[in-house]
């Protein structure tokens, strides 16, 4: 039996990781209990008579680190969780049976990357603290060539990525503010219908300087409001160099019965055939 997907796949496909590493230190949200990783048991601590022997790891662990994904679960609203579910009541038990990460399928669907400082021409990415506006997503999409719709998977790159690799306090922004999506952007989003909304920072949200995550909207219109899943602290730098701004996104959460998050690696994938590297839609930045 011919299978479309297995035909593509066996002739060529290149994926753009789209997940930061995960390692002791790294820059992540306060709000969670921070990433450790530790090997309790080490190559040379005991062999086997046959010579052999095997290294082990432990990780104690948030679920919202590194690049994740918020399942419904993670946000309520005047007491309720989305779909006006008791949001106390959900967690008795100390699970959340109904909207919990574990009941979000594997999400493979369209994907496509609203290139901001590309379609604004923001050299440097957004500045610290801008909200990115519903201009700013309509100039992106431009950009991309191609309309968002129903059931897409959206991306917003702001260009804060490249604060990753300056440590925590810089990715973070509580001092300088993070560039985002803030209320509007999140309407124009849910009102497209889409699946899920990622962005490049750890929050998501535009911050203002020095505000933390002391409101956070956007987690209110997508999750709460509209069922719409949030995946932050993705990589989105790889796409935006090459100029890939639609693609297949695969991402599947752990199935961590009742959490309200999970880490992910979600990959960008597209078919050789389309041109390796090269951009299938708009120009590269
Ligand atoms: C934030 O930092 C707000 O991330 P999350 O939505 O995963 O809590």
């Amino acid at each position: 039996m011919s299978d479309a997907l297995l035909a593509a796949v066996e002739s060529g496909v290149t994926a753009v990781d789209l997940g930061r590493p995960m390692f002791n230190g790294m820059p992540q949200s306060p709000n969670h209990p921070a990433f450790w990783h530790s090997l309790p048991r080490r190559h040379g601590d005991s062999n086997r008579a046959n010579g052999g022997s095997a290294a082990n790891d432990v990780v104690i662990s948030g679920t919202h680190v590194g690049t994740h994904i918020d399942a419904l679960a993670h946000v309520s609203q005047d007491g309720k969780l989305h779909g006006g579910i008791d949001a106390v009541a959900a967690g008795v038990g100390g699970r959340y049976m109904e909207l919990g990460v574990h009941t979000i399928e594997p999400i493979i669907r369209r994907g496509v990357l609203l290139d901001v400082p590309a379609a604004r021409g923001m050299t440097n990415g957004c500045p610290a603290g801008y909200e990115i506006t519903t201009a700013d997503l309509e100039a992106a999409q431009e950009l991309a060539g191609t309309s968002v719709r129903a059931g897409d998977v959206v991306v917003v790159r702001s260009g804060w990525g490249r604060m990753f690799d300056h440590g925590t306090e810089a990715y973070r922004g509580t001092e300088s503010g993070v560039p985002g999506v803030g209320e509007a952007g999140a309407y124009w989003l849910a009102d497209r219908g889409i699946h899920a909304a990622g962005a490049d920072t750890i929050a998501f949200e535009h911050l203002a300087p020095k505000a933390g995550h002391s409101d956070l909207p956007a987690h209110r219109v997508l999750l709460f409001e509209s069922g719409i899943y949030i995946i932050e602290a993705l990589d989105l730098e790889g796409l935006a160099a090459i100029g890939r701004r639609e693609f297949t996104f695969v991402l599947l959460p752990l199935k961590i019965v009742g959490a309200t998050g999970s880490p992910v690696r979600p990959v960008a994938l597209y078919a050789n055939t389309d041109g390796a590297g090269a951009p299938a839609t708009g120009d590269p930045s």
